[in-house]
């Protein structure tokens, strides 16, 4: 019993910090699946689709950022594909605020934390570390 509590509530924890995160980014909740099959990366800091486990290279950087959207995590370039993570969300000239300025965005072009196009020469360093 005492174990499906601890369970629950790290599942509880888990999916809660999955949409608070998701909320101080631009887009999101709209950050493209990177396989090319389609649909939504919820877990857009992680290699998982659905969230938790292994942080990607967006998700260390944003959680070594507080969790925070800044100018210089905007034009970064976490996950090495030579798109900024501004241009990959949606905000490309880095003046998206939280819940300010949300006409600014313009459409997601990738994903900030999984290199693309993923089996690429440039994106061979993340092979092995999610699945599609
Ligand atoms: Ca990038």
């Amino acid at each position: 019993m005492f174990t499906c509590v601890i369970l629950f509530i790290n599942l509880f924890v888990a999916v809660s910090g999955l949409f608070i995160y998701r909320e101080r980014i631009p887009n999101g909740d709209s950050v493209p699946n990177p396989c090319g099959t389609g649909g939504i990366w919820n877990g857009v800091g992680h290699y998982n689709q659905n969230g938790g486990g292994t942080l990607n290279p967006f998700g260390l950087e944003f959680s070594q950022n507080y969790h925070m959207w800044t100018i210089a995590l905007c034009n970064a370039d976490s996950d090495g594909d030579g798109k900024t993570n501004g241009e990959e969300l949606g905000d490309p000239f880095c003046d998206w605020t939280q819940g300010v300025n949300i006409n600014h965005l313009k459409d997601t072009t990738g994903h900030p934390g999984i290199c693309e196009p993923i089996g690429s020469p440039l994106c061979a360093t993340q092979e092995g570390k999610f699945s599609c």
